[in-house]
């Protein structure tokens, strides 16, 4: 399947007053944009223009050579994500998902925090996330174009903490981008579809074979 832009799943101004349509239109329009064009470029020339965005991302990871595709190919897979993890209005967990997160995180105000922390906290640009590592739900944070997919750990749900993704609506105040994403637009619908889909798809491994997280970046 070769690269393309996908489609974003809402209406550039369905996001407001939390991302702005103005927002919207720079960051998918362009930014998402320019990560697939140069990632499908790229891909032509390594000859995995047939190659699923996903399986490029995770081998460029482990490849030496491949820095620029990966850095496209994992910004191009992080904003469809990220896009996802979202909706207007947002939702709140259920079920499964909702009793995993008192169980793992203490409750889902006790996720909110850490997560807000993390997204808060990375330096620089980069990504918060919700993951499944191995068969526990953890937050982690990457930098720059990082993404889990490439060490082993299942997303569930994303947050751009990119300047570009709030500059325009927030200036330098990240942390009310991400108190404003966090508290009304995550899609736990989302994160919970990504959850079953690997629930269903592989039996949790044996302790002792979990994948780890790389320590600070690839
Ligand atoms: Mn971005």
């Amino acid at each position: 399947m070769p690269l393309s832009l996908p489609r974003l799943p809402y209406a550039y101004d369905a996001l407001e007053p939390h991302i702005s349509r103005a927002t919207l239109e720079v960051h998918y329009d362009k930014h998402h944009r320019a990560y697939v064009e140069k990632a499908k470029g790229l891909a032509k020339e390594a000859h995995l223009s047939d190659t699923a965005l996903e399986q490029i991302v995770r081998y460029t990871a482990r490849k030496d050579g491949h820095q620029a595709l990966f850095q496209n190919a994992a910004q191009a897979w992080n904003h469809e994500f990220y896009w996802n993890s979202m909706r207007p209005g947002g939702s709140k967990p259920t079920d499964g998902l909702a009793r995993r997160i008192a169980t793992d995180f203490g409750g889902f105000d006790a996720f909110v925090e850490k997560f807000t922390a993390a997204a808060t906290g990375q330096f620089g640009s980069g990504w918060a996330w919700l993951v499944l590592d191995g068969d526990t739900l953890a937050i982690t944070r990457t930098s720059n174009a990082d993404t889990p997919i490439a060490h082993g750990q299942v997303p569930l749900l994303t947050l751009d903490v990119w300047e570009h993704a709030y500059y325009l609506d927030y200036q330098n105040r990240r942390p009310d981008y991400v108190k404003a994403v966090v508290h009304n637009l995550l899609d736990w619908s989302f994160a919970h579809r990504n959850l079953v889909r690997q629930s269903a798809a592989v039996l949790p491994p044996a302790a002792d074979e979990r994948p780890r997280a790389a320590p600070g970046g690839r």
